[in-house]
């Protein structure tokens, strides 16, 4: 049995559920609220100290972070494979994981919150820099103190502006990496587009479609409607966001649209 314990609007969230659908995997999932908090609670920390959702449950054995748990799939499940059998296009898929894991989440965190998550903290009570520092584990300090840093000053959050720029910088690799195929790794979707997909879908829920349509980036284009296409994309990316947080997000990023363009000089 499988366990998913996410969010609805988790980027690493929606790439899990997106690999298990494309492998045409049942799961159950359990919602945890992480704008009101719920990855503090004793049993979330005690299944992964970092708290952050995803957290993967095999048969009763935790798996934490989104990519390895994509990896375990493949391992475990090798039917309806997102990985290419070929090595050297395996290894050129794990490029693109590592620069999400490494680059692409850290920059679409501070996006997120900068433009929109941290209307909906503020709302909610984001209490004293003290507790909301030390409310997970003591290796996950120093990203919460960055964390904190986004929801006081927004983009004007010391980082924050180099963070978007960096995003926007990997919307031009992809339209490179695009150049004569439709996904991003040989001739078939792969784990590449499974982990781009949902960062390329923050933009568009944060009203920023603009960063890649009216031709500015149009082989993006065209591989995001090839996504939006798939069977997986609405268990992935629709079935689980809340709707008045789907709202609010758009809200808010269109709100910062004109701040986002002048930042990156268009
Ligand atoms: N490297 C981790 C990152 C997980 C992560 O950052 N999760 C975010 C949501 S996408 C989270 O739970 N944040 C909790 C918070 O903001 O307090 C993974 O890939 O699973």
């Amino acid at each position: 049995m499988l366990e998913l314990y996410h969010h609805g609007s988790s980027a690493c969230a929606a790439k899990v559920r997106f690999a298990l659908a494309e492998k045409h995997l049942n799961w159950t999932g359990h919602y945890v609220d992480i704008l009101k908090g719920e990855q503090f609670t004793p049993e979330f920390l005690a299944r992964n100290p970092k708290a952050v959702v995803p957290v993967l449950v095999h048969d009763g054995r935790v798996i934490t972070e989104s990519t390895v748990m994509c990896e375990y799939v493949e391992e475990v499940f090798p039917q309806h494979p997102i990985y290419p059998a070929d090595a050297f296009e395996r290894a050129q898929v794990r490029l693109w994981t590592k620069a999400v894991d490494e680059e692409l989440h850290p920059a679409c965190s501070a996006i997120t919150y900068v433009v929109s998550h941290r209307h909906t903290i503020l709302r909610n009570g984001a209490g004293d820099f003290e507790t909301f520092v030390n409310a997970g584990a003591r290796e996950g300090s120093a990203a919460r103190a960055l964390k904190w840093q986004w929801i006081q000053d927004g983009l004007a959050a010391p980082g924050a502006a180099d963070k978007i720029r960096l995003y926007d910088a990997y919307l031009l690799k992809m339209e490179e990496a695009l150049d004569g195929r439709d996904w991003l790794v040989g001739r078939r979707l792969s784990m590449a587009d499974i982990a781009m997909a949902p960062y390329v879908n923050r933009l568009s829920a944060l009203a920023m479609d603009g960063l890649w349509a009216g031709g500015r980036r149009p082989r993006v284009e065209a591989w995001f409607e090839r996504v939006r296409g798939r069977a997986a994309f609405d268990s992935a990316f629709i079935q689980w966001m809340p709707p008045s947080l789907a709202e609010e997000m758009l809200a808010n990023g269109q709100r910062s649209w004109s701040d986002i363009k002048a930042l990156l000089g268009l």
